[in-house]
Formats: C-alpha cells, structure tokens, sequence
C-alpha cells in the first residue's frame, strides 16, 4: 500500500498580520500534483487542517477546493482528522455523507473507533483515524476514572482500538498528539497549561505506522514496538524558528508485512521564511532580482543609535518584512547594582543608564554633551 503522510495545514493563519492563503494554495497545488504523479492510495491528514475553530471562508474554500480535487478528480481517498486547532463538531459535519464519497472525516471523538479499511495485493490494512480529543472529553466519553491526562487519554483511546483490532492485519494510526523527547517550535499551541501535554511513545505499540500531526517540525520518533512513528510536518513555517527548517509531505510505501519505507517530498514555498541581520544602510542595498526580496523575513538591526522608521525604510526593499528586532546588549548588572541612586551624581546615573542601554562607556565628548544638557536645563529652571 502506498500513502500519503502529511498534517498541520492550519489555512486561515495569519502570520504578523497578513494573510496566508495564497501561500497554502501555492503548496497544496505541489501536494495534489504529488498525488497525481504517485497515485496513493489514500492521503492522511493528522489533525490542525484549520488554524481557528471559525475558520475565514477563504480558508474554507481552500479546503474544498482542494479536497474536491483529490476525492473526485483523482479519486485519491483522503483520511482527516481533527487536531487541537481545529472544531471537533464543526470539522465533523457531513462525516457520514462524505464518507460515501471516500473522503473520511474524524473530528469528535466518539469513544469507538472504526477502522477505515483499505486493500492491497497482500490483504487488508487498518486505518484508524482518531482525532484530538481533550483528555477531560476522554474520560467523560470513556468513562474512566484512569484518564487524568494526554498520556493516559491516549493509551485509553488506543487500547480500545488495539482490543477490537483482528489480529495479523497491517494497521495504521492516524492522531494528533505532542510525543515526549519530540522537538517543538513556536508556532504550537500548547496542549495543556502546566502539565506535561506530552504522550509517551510507547503507547503506540503494536502499530505498523503512526502518522502524527502537532509538531511542526518533520521528524522521526523513535519507540519500541512500533513499525515507524512520524510527523509529517506543516504545511509551511509558521513561526520564524522554523527558518531552518524544510518542510514537506511523507510518501510511504508499505510492503506485505507492514514494514514502511519512507521518503519525505519538500515542498517549494511560495515565499521562503528567513532571518537576516545587519546594519541598516547594509540591508537597505537592494539584492540581485529574483533573490528572494519579497520573502517574509525577520530582521535584526546591528546599529548602536537610534534609526527612524527603520521597518518603513526596510520594507521600501523587502515589501514582506514582518519583525524588527535590535541586538540585546549584555547588562552590567553588577555594577548598576553597586550604585546608591540616592547619592549619584546625575553624570553617574546617566552613565550607568547608558552602559545599560548600550553595553560601552560613555566617551568624554559625550559626557561634556550631557553635562552641557543639565546644566542648560538647570537654568532654565532657575529663571523660571
Ligand atoms: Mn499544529
């Protein structure tokens, strides 16, 4: 069985403000021509396909379209679930209806959890889509005292799964989960404040493939007892921390016995996500045509002084500039702690304030500049 691996397409984002649309449509027209070239046999979606439970109409007219495309154009059956942005209810409307057309939709949890059954040449695979569920739905919905969190919530849902699974049959789990020792980045959702929110991967066990959405980051987990557990990764970048990385979709092919060979297929985004850094007049030199100027870019500003307008002047270049940041300077803690402000000259003050600002020893010139300005305002106060 050949499939497709791919999760967190979080359409209606907005990343600093703007509008991303165009961006996932550009990525998801590389995703239903993969389909076409590849042929699966079935695409899984794991969870956060909408960034908002609301999602804007755009958004919800990118997924029609492309779903539209995949299940009746290409006849390529497609496994979605809910996952911790998206609406359970919402997402489920017309589950049963769209089922009937192959186009298998999870969003509430319902305590059972059917498999979607699929052929190949060697028999039949399971493919059970569970979607996200908040471990307090779990235990209400399972009632069970034994659910007090996201790992015990997991091992509850999959357990009733791997009960009712027919023994020797391939079976694939498609969920929405934060798996303990996995990297995240800063565009998560936390899946719960305080605790943990993390499941151990050992509760997957007995599966030939997990396909997991929630982290960002494409990446490989590895646990015992488990044929392959990954994450497929975003659609795109959605926070500047994952400048590094690439983003892509996973292309598995499962042979007779359940082994799975893997191979992620990046997608090329519309506009890249990068940090640059320098000093002003530097960046304000235009880059050669076609060099990414309209990018959605951090920049970090290495100019001591102060500079006007900097995000005005910077985006008459790059038109995407999207945050601004100043080098941090290293506070002298120490020596502004040892300072008595009660007893401080106001030339002391000043000079602790502006080692702090700016991490140098004010210069003699500057000094006279300073002292110039109190003395000018001291006499004005004394005429006044
Ligand atoms: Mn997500």
């Amino acid at each position: 069985m050949r499939f497709i691996h791919t999760a967190d397409w979080h359409l209606g984002r907005l990343f600093h403000g703007g509008h991303l649309t165009d961006d996932q449509a550009h990525v998801l027209e590389q995703l239903v021509d993969l389909c076409r070239d590849t042929k699966p046999d079935a695409l899984l979606v794991a969870g956060d396909v909408y960034d908002r439970a609301v999602p804007p109409p755009e958004a919800v007219g990118l997924l029609d379209d492309v779903l539209s495309r995949l299940v009746l154009d290409l006849e390529v059956p497609v496994v979605m679930i809910a996952g911790n942005h998206d609406s359970p209810g919402r997402l489920h409307f017309g589950a049963r209806l769209l089922a009937g057309r192959r186009l298998y939709v999870s969003g509430q949890f319902v305590g059972r959890c059917e498999p979607i059954i699929f052929h190949d040449d060697h028999g039949p695979v399971h493919v059970y889509a569970l979607p996200y569920a908040e471990p307090s739905t779990v235990r209400c919905t399972l009632a069970s005292d034994a659910v007090v969190d996201h790992d015990s919530a997991m091992r509850a849902a999959v357990k009733g799964i791997r009960d009712a699974h027919p023994a020797g049959v391939r079976s694939i789990l498609v969920a929405h989960a934060f798996v303990a020792g996995a990297s995240g980045c800063e565009s998560e959702r936390p899946l719960s404040v305080g605790g943990a929110g993390t499941v151990d991967a050992g509760c997957f066990a007995g599966f030939d493939y997990v396909a997991l959405g929630h982290l960002h980051r494409p990446q490989i987990i590895s646990a015992d007892g488990v044929g392959a557990v990954r994450y497929a990764g975003s659609l795109l970048k959605y926070s500047f921390d994952e400048a590094d990385q690439t983003k892509s979709v996973t292309v598995v092919e499962m042979d007779a016995g359940g082994a799975c060979r893997c191979e992620a297929i990046a997608f090329s985004p519309r506009r890249e996500v990068r940090r640059i850094s320098g000093l002003l007049a530097e960046l304000l030199i235009p880059p050669a045509e076609g060099n990414g100027h309209d990018d959605y870019l951090e920049v970090t500003l290495l100019d001591d002084g102060p500079v006007l307008d900097a995000v005005g002047r910077l985006r008459e270049v790059y038109p995407n500039v999207s945050e601004l940041k100043r080098i941090e300077r290293k506070l002298d803690d120490v020596a502004a702690a040892r300072l008595d402000h009660r007893r401080a000259t106001d030339l002391e003050l000043f000079r602790a304030f502006f080692r702090h600002v700016t991490a140098q020893d004010l210069a003699g010139p500057q000094e006279l500049a300073f002292a110039g300005v109190v003395e000018e305002m001291r006499a004005k106060e004394r005429a006044s």
